[in-house]
């Protein structure tokens, strides 16, 4: 008899605390903890983790979770007058039990939306009130997909602005084998030289070092290929123009507490994100960001491999 799979499940994670399993039909699977509204997992059929968890994350508020998708919202970077990467990623998040129906062009019953409003304290430093409306759904296919909603509730006229980024945490197998297609040839804002402005080189980007850039006016699509495991992530994105590139590498990663000594080896940020355009939104007026991640085989040798090709054909 074919086990009735169980699309979303509630239950306790890490230290007790509120966590959501998604399942889709072809055995891919995601975890949610209403903490932060992140995502701390997506494994795909074969049970294999996509998405990169430090083994030192803290899973105990108010610090951060260190790894899978942290939501930096109303601020990325340490640029303005809230915490590094905003709040939204270390309050409690709930859970829409009755959200409005999925649109019409996916089939998907794997999905859950959650609910992030302003508190009294975070009042006290961003005066505004709002709502944050985040989809989190597994595709047919298992692609990861979100959207997020941010909504203007002011209801004393006034427009906020903010900044955005899902802090996407990629798993790879070797950070000194994985080459990013799609961002060549762009501007880029360098974090490590104070924001300076310069332009990508032509070919496919690969890491030997500290990498923290920010790439503006980037396309929908940009692929990470992981070449020993021959495994391409693509990333689609839509409402988000930038893309933020880090990896600490070894003497920066021996800085941060929640991360361990090597395991930037086995992780790269590619984050879409608005950071360099700030959105400002009217009391009324919402926003909406998505992003789509999907992993797909990629049998190729390295060099051979034409960035329009790959993404194109996914
Ligand atoms: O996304 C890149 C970045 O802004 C880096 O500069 C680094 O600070 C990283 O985010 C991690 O930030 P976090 O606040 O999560 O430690």
């Amino acid at each position: 008899m074919s086990r009735e799979t169980v699309y979303v499940q509630q239950c306790k994670g890490v230290n007790g605390l509120d966590k959501i399993i998604l399942r889709e039909v072809r055995g891919f699977s995601c975890e949610v903890y209403l903490y932060g509204g992140q995502i701390t997992s997506w494994k795909n059929e074969l049970g294999e983790e996509l998405l990169f968890v430090s083994g030192k994350a803290n899973f105990k508020p108010p610090k951060s979770i260190r790894g899978g998708i942290p939501i930096c919202f109303p601020q990325f970077s340490n640029m303005g007058s809230l915490e590094q990467h905003g709040f939204a990623r270390n309050r409690l998040w709930t859970l829409d039990p009755n959200p409005p129906p999925f649109p019409t062009n996916s089939t998907s019953r794997a999905f859950i939306d959650l609910i992030l409003t302003n508190s009294e304290e975070d009042t006290k430093n961003w005066p505004h009130r709002f709502e944050f409306r985040l989809r989190i759904a597994l595709g047919p296919g298992g692609d990861l997909m979100m959207t997020s909603r941010i909504r203007n509730t002011n209801t004393d006229g006034k427009s906020f602005t903010f900044t955005f980024a899902y802090h996407t945490y990629f798993y790879v197998t070797d950070i000194s084998e994985v080459r990013v297609e799609g961002l060549e040839t762009l501007d880029y804002l360098d974090n490590l030289k104070n924001r300076e402005r310069s332009t990508e080189q032509g070919d496919a980007i690969t890491f030997e070092s500290e990498v923290d850039k920010t790439y503006v006016s980037t396309p929908t699509k940009i692929a990470i290929i992981d070449h020993e495991r021959k495994r391409t992530f693509v990333l689609r994105k839509d409402g988000l123009p930038d893309a933020v590139v880090w990896n600490p590498w070894d003497k920066k990663a021996k800085t941060i507490s929640d991360l361990g000594d090597d395991e930037y080896k086995h992780m790269l940020c590619v984050e879409a994100a608005c950071v360099e355009k700030a959105i400002t939104l009217k009391p009324g007026e919402e926003w909406k960001g998505r992003q789509e991640i999907s992993a797909v085989p990629s049998s190729y040798c390295s060099g051979q491999l034409d960035p329009r090709k790959v993404l194109l054909n996914h």
